[in-house]
């Protein structure tokens, strides 16, 4: 395997498991504040399969010869990246629908064209976290069905939820083709196989039927069908803000780090107590 593609897989994989464990803060943050028993159920279920989602993907990063916890140091120390929507808050329970809706539905667009991508161990792990990211949309979706339909209230907070996330989950498709550093070289190795735009295209006219049935608009005055271009024309996320995000000056960059750490460092005796026992375990079994 040639240096350069198993150093741009580790790249991309890592700041993908990064991302789904860093990912799990916003929505934990409403985990004793969801309305229902029931609801309360099938977030606390949601985030504990971002955590397995991170788990997969740090294994098959792992096989490409590097280890789990010099990964785990990286983003601890703010060499590797995570996503730049999870450094925007949650204000209101409307922004947990919202981000089943809108950022679980951007990470289905762009991560489904990975199932088929060049190296399989990625590939694996992507199947069946398209199929855990499709209940999360699912839910997410009716989440905010629910609350559209519900009093004036309720309605006014989902639309407000979906104005804060709409610029925000298309940004996370990454920088214009443009600008993109990657791009070229990942989808020349299969490992990308659609362009940023490509996606953020596929991502846009998705979301145009979906919400009119859920009855909430798309906060763009411009958003419009274009016959000749058989797609939705709509207008771009600031990528200024983008890189200001990525470079660690979003809302609440430093927070999600700072938190990260201290529950690295306060489960540091789960580690030690886990290897113990597996360390004892292999002595006890016969070679
Ligand atoms: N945020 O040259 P490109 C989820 C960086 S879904 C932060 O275009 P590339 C599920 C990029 O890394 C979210 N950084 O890069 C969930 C590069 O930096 P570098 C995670 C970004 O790789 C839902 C530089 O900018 N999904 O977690 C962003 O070709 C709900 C130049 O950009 C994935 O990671 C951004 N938005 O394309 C969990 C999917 N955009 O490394 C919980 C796999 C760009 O040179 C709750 N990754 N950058 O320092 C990919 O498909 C690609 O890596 C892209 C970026 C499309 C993200």
């Amino acid at each position: 395997m040639p240096d350069p593609y198993r150093l741009g897989l580790i790249r991309q994989i890592a700041q993908h498991a990064h991302s789904e464990i860093i990912g799990m803060q916003p929505e934990g943050n409403w985990i004793s504040r969801a309305p229902s028993l029931k609801r309360k159920a099938i977030l606390l279920a949601k985030v504990q399969d971002e955590a397995g989602h991170g788990l997969y993907l740090y294994a098959a990063a792992e096989t490409l010869g590097v280890s789990r916890s010099d990964l785990v140091d990286q983003l601890l120390t703010g060499r590797q990246k995570y996503s730049s929507i999870f450094n925007y808050p949650t204000l209101t329970w409307a922004d947990v629908g919202t981000i089943g809706w809108l950022v679980d539905g951007a990470a289905i667009v762009n991560q489904v064209p990975l199932c088929r991508c060049s190296y399989g161990p990625y590939a694996r792990a992507m199947i069946r976290i398209c199929k855990e990211e499709s209940f999360h949309q699912r839910q997410g979706f009716e989440i905010l069905h629910t609350l559209a339909h519900g009093t004036p209230a309720q309605r006014a907070m989902a639309q407000d939820a979906v104005n804060r996330w709409w610029y925000p989950s298309l940004a996370m498709f990454g920088p214009p083709d443009t600008a993109s550093t990657h791009s070229e070289q990942s989808m020349t190795w299969k490992i990308k196989r659609f362009s940023n735009d490509e996606l953020r295209q596929r991502f846009v006219d998705m979301c145009v039927q979906q919400a009119t049935v859920l009855g909430l608009s798309l906060p763009d005055p411009d958003l419009r069908w274009n016959a000749e271009r058989d797609h939705y024309d709509f207008t771009q996320p600031d990528f200024h803000e983008l890189m200001r995000v990525i470079s660690g000056d979003g809302p609440c960059n430093r927070q999600r780090l700072e938190h990260r750490r201290r529950a690295h460092e306060e489960g540091a005796w789960v580690r030690e107590a886990a290897a113990a026992y597996a360390a004892k375990r292999a002595a006890r079994e016969p070679a």
